[in-house]
């Protein structure tokens, strides 16, 4: 890693250096949290993908591990070792991962012996040779593997011809012998409005949850990608989607998300948040991509899922500062000028007005030339970030992000705001997060204002934190 970078956040997990995508294999085994994540040790690029490793008491002070897994030359992983997950194989740690060769994904095993530490992958890999016959796969990797009764079950990412993305549904007795059975879901299946569309579903994740399933894909579409998460119920190996939304409304900014259920029975999330730079500033800088705030997934009454950070997070916080209550008059910005910083905790409760927008405003220079405005559009019963003047940067990307909100009579607005450097996490209502990356290049792009636009709002109560670095903080 190159010292200095202004960008580079503090307290979200990231390697050491070059360049993560995809979060893998998260478990947690004993107390311990094992995070691997698609790595490439050699440059900030995704190709000569490896898995890298880190663990975790805590789900927020990171240990970095040695790489996991490597791809073998020759082997059926020679292209990549690509995403997967990580199973209890009776006292087995086991992973099944995507083997790349040549433009093919196939499902790859390796166990351990040592603790996680160390993998030997198994001699028949790949356990699942081929696509089907009969089916006109377009595409096909990724994985999710459960146990459920007496059998393993395996749905694997695919696209199929004509049909669009698909959750291709296996099952075995033993992890290396996979009949196929039918697609768990496919787009075809689905409202023809639904958000889970594209020619091909990346990263399936599926799993109970309260008395209903849950199923996430990740949209890949050459045009657009995001994360998608259906909640339905499951019968007959067969996912029945209800509600499907965007899992968050940053995009491409959160992709690939891989969920676990902790010992405390809680389901936790974390996805891939990507740059917004050029890939010569990427490439300047030394690395690229980390991991969102691991946020937890609770079933919602209205059907839909309430995502919040997980409680761990707020062991970083150093420091409280509370302004309010107050007026926002309209068409004004109160600058707060005790609340200002680069590594940030924001919670907001405010009361819109009930037509126009207002919000705050964050990385605000003092004269406003950089700001990155957070908004509560009543009229469009939109929450909106407006990346516009986030940086004087002209090749960052600074497109505007925005996600459905419609607030009850009398419901106030609640925001949970994470300002890391570049990175920043929205979360609104307990039922939508918003991630997306910003890259102002003033050193005073520090500051936090309020606003209202056509009609005055009102601030019920500002709760603001510095937030400690998790690699200073003790370790695990
Ligand atoms: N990333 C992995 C693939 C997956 C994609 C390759 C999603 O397994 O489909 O790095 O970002």
């Amino acid at each position: 890693m190159k010292a200095g970078d202004p960008h580079r956040p503090t307290f979200h997990f990231l390697p050491p250096a070059n360049w993560m995508n995809d979060p893998n294999g998260f478990i947690q085994w004993g107390s311990t949290y094992h995070l691997f994540y698609q790595y490439n040790p050699s440059a900030p690029l995704h190709e000569n993908i490896h898995w890298g490793h880190a663990k975790s008491e805590d789900l927020v002070h990171w240990q970095h591990l040695p790489v996991a897994l490597a791809p073998t030359p020759g082997g059926p992983d020679a292209r990549g070792c690509w995403s997967g997950v990580t199973v209890d194989d009776q006292g087995t740690p086991t992973i099944i991962y995507s083997g790349a060769v040549g433009n093919r994904q196939r499902a790859c095993l390796a166990t351990s012996s040592d603790g996680l530490l160390t993998w030997r992958k198994d001699p028949r890999n790949p356990v699942i040779p081929e696509p089907l016959a009969g089916l006109d796969i377009t595409e096909y990797r990724d994985r999710s593997v459960w146990r459920e009764g007496d059998a393993w079950y395996h749905v694997i990412g695919a696209g199929i011809r004509d049909v669009g993305g698909a959750a291709l549904l296996y099952r075995s007795s033993d992890l290396h012998h996979w009949d196929y059975l039918h697609p768990l879901c496919s787009r075809d299946e689905l409202d023809p409005d639904s958000v889970m569309d594209g020619p091909m579903w990346e990263c399936p994740d599926f799993f109970g949850l309260g008395n209903r399933h849950v199923l996430i894909t990740s949209v890949w579409d050459a045009k657009r990608s995001y994360a998608a998460a259906a909640v339905g119920e499951y019968h007959a190996h067969r996912f029945i989607a209800r509600v499907t939304r965007k899992l968050d409304h940053g995009d491409t900014d959160f992709y690939a998300p891989q969920s676990t259920r902790d010992r405390t029975g809680r389901r936790i999330v974390l996805g891939w948040v990507q740059e917004g730079r050029s890939i010569a500033a990427q490439m300047k800088a030394g690395w690229s991509g980390l991991m969102s705030l691991p946020r937890e997934l609770q079933l919602a009454r209205d059907g839909w899922l309430n995502i919040r950070p997980v409680a761990e997070l707020e062991s970083l916080r150093a420091g409280w500062m509370r302004v309010g209550p107050m007026n926002i008059p309209a068409a004004s910005r109160l600058v707060i000028e005790k609340v200002c910083g680069d590594a940030l905790e924001l919670q907001l409760v405010l009361r819109p007005a009930s037509g126009g927008r207002c919000g705050v405003a964050v990385r605000r220079s003092p004269d406003g030339e950089e700001q990155t405005v957070i908004l509560y559009d009543a009229d469009a019963g939109q929450l909106v970030i407006d990346r516009a003047q986030a940086s004087l940067d002209p090749d960052v990307r600074a497109t505007t992000h925005s996600a459905p909100l419609a607030l009850a009579q009398g419901e106030p607005l609640r925001l949970r705001v994470f300002i890391d450097h570049s990175v920043l996490e929205v979360f609104a209502n307990d039922t939508l997060s918003i991630t997306t990356r910003i890259y102002p290049t003033r050193d005073d792009s520090q500051g936090v204002a309020l606003l209202a636009e056509q009609q005055s709002a009102r601030l019920l109560q500002l709760d603001a934190w510095p937030m400690a670095s998790i690699w200073t903080a003790t370790p695990v």
